[in-house]
């Protein structure tokens, strides 16, 4: 008789424990959801969603880039959970289940990249006024269902109830990647655009010239590619963008809102080129190709009128290929040019990329020269007294200060990669800083936004660019995105770690610092 109560009990016991470790699994609060960037407001509203095999994707105008975003979207979202959302297009709300991209006119606050993000028991509904902020908004998506991927039936995935009312603090938050001292394939520079685009970074700088390397076709001028790209730092291959290229990995950085800034570093930084053409240089002979790491050494003759007839056509062909507003034209460390040709330089190159339709940025140093309004200053160095220049002159600023924003710094002096001669950043390093008060003077209207620089003399391929890059890069994300009084480090350091299981999924080599809480 016992025996015959026990079997039942037993079962009722283990189903108990099964329902309440579901109940304990379902997410519920919205507003606990680790997303990076920290996104503005999140009101919760204790209840979940379910995503099924069943769901879609529907997108409500039949606007091809509206489909594109949805497409996007369900890749990735079938990627991580295996289901297989299809993109549908609909003119009124779909039924329940689903999930619903519309741009709708939002407040003027939410910008070109603002969204709100509504999911409440029958639907996720995602609103922007233009298609950038829907970008911007599936990423949170994604960065949910990849945190709640925790269901225990297999195909079922449920997101907790509430509305994301989402906005950026600056309008230019980016990575610069030195494809000169190494050079990185097309490949390599796709993989790194899609790490920036989880983050919701919209702008990729190429270091595309410096001594060790020149990485970009110019029709006009074709040695420079063919000689100038042909090694690299230690003496490898190197090799370059040919145009096609080149405008691929900005259709592709386009597809997901984002700009592609090129540099071409002048007066100094210029062996390659004045390795492939003679008549570069002051005394008409050519310098051999350079694979060391020295800064400093070399000059453009700026003198000599074919300097700028060259510096024209390499800028007319590389606006031509370049829809972003920026041409970068480096001018830092130019420490064989005379200040007194520096000046004149700077000036005529101002000119050359205006004509051309495009605004200037440049290292800190160019505010030495007369800068236009538009013109942008890339503060880096711990001197700060050309980002006052740059701003007292009317021009604006974009931070990248080395000691804090430098990606080839190491983490400490035990990381393997990198150099110090700035700083050791440790993760928290790199994120505790705010850029509207780091240089004295300058306000935060007077800066467009933040870059983390990753140098390439020690970083040979795609593992070193990932070891270096994460997990530092979702924090200078969150710096440009989130604003300064909503961050605080030992708030973030418990949303970074669960960071953990996208960086496996993506088989990222990262750094797994001390100073963040991992679980896995
Ligand atoms: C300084 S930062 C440089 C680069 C080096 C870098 C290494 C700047 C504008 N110039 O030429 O690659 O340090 O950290």
């Amino acid at each position: 008789m016992k025996k015959n109560l026990l079997i039942p009990a037993l079962f009722i016991a283990a189903i108990m424990v099964i329902t309440m470790s579901f109940k304990t699994k379902i997410p519920s609060d919205l507003s606990k959801e680790s997303i990076i960037p920290k996104p503005v407001s999140i009101t919760a509203t204790g209840d979940y969603f379910t995503l099924k095999k069943k769901s879609s994707i529907f997108v409500a105008v039949e606007a091809d880039e509206m489909i594109q975003i949805g497409q996007y979207l369900a890749d990735k979202l079938n990627m991580a959970t295996g289901l297989s959302a299809k993109v549908k297009t609909i003119s009124a709300e779909p039924g329940s289940g689903n999930i619903y991209l519309a741009l709708t006119d939002l407040d003027k606050k939410f910008g070109d990249e603002g969204y709100e993000l509504t999911i409440t028991k029958q639907l996720i509904k995602l609103k922007a006024s233009k298609p950038a902020g829907i970008f911007r908004g599936i990423q949170t998506i994604r960065q949910i269902v990849t945190n709640d991927t925790i269901s225990k039936r297999p195909g079922v995935y449920k997101i907790a109830t509430g509305t994301i009312t989402d906005y950026p603090d600056y309008s230019y938050r980016g990575m610069m990647l030195d494809v000169s001292r190494h050079f990185f394939g097309v490949d390599d520079v796709k993989q790194v655009i899609e790490y920036l685009a989880y983050y919701k970074m919209n702008s990729l700088h190429l270091g595309l010239s410096n001594d060790q390397g020149w990485r970009i076709e110019i029709k006009s001028w074709p040695n420079l590619a063919a000689h100038g790209g042909s090694t690299e730092v230690g003496g490898g291959k190197g090799g370059y963008y040919t145009q096609d290229q080149y405008s691929d990995i900005v259709r592709y950085a386009k597809e997901r809102y984002m700009t592609i800034v090129p540099e071409i570093d002048m007066p100094g930084h210029t062996n390659a080129a004045l390795a492939s053409y003679a008549e570069l240089n002051c005394n008409g002979k050519a310098t051999e190709l350079y694979t060391g790491t020295d800064v400093g050494f070399s000059t453009f003759c700026t003198d000599k009128e074919i300097t700028y007839k060259f510096i024209d056509d390499v800028l007319r062909e590389l606006s031509a290929i370049t829809p972003g507003p920026y041409i970068h034209i480096g001018g830092d460390e130019s420490h064989s040019t005379k200040i007194e040709d520096y000046i004149p330089f700077v000036n005529k190159v101002q000119e050359i990329v205006t004509s051309h339709g495009k605004q200037v940025l440049g290292w800190g140093e160019i505010a030495l020269a007369t800068l236009k309004s538009n013109s942008v200053a890339q503060h880096w160095t711990k001197n700060v007294s050309n980002a006052q220049k740059a701003v007292s002159q009317g021009a604006k600023v974009l931070m990248s200060p080395a000691t804090k924003a430098y990606l080839d710094m190491k983490y400490n002096s035990t990381t393997p990669l990198g150099t110090h001669w700035a700083a050791y950043i440790e993760v928290d390093e790199a994120y505790n800083w705010d850029p509207a008060t780091l240089v004295p003077g300058l306000g935060k209207e007077t800066i467009i936004g933040i870059e983390a620089a990753l140098w390439s003399e020690t970083v040979t391929n795609l593992d070193d660019i990932e070891y270096m890059v994460f997990p530092r890069l979702p924090g200078y994300a969150e710096i440009g995105w989130t604003p300064a009084s909503m961050r605080n480090w030992e708030e973030y350091k418990f949303r970074l770690a669960k960071q953990e299981k996208w960086f496996n999924a993506m088989g990222i080599n990262f750094y797994k610092s001390p100073l963040v809480p991992w679980k896995e």
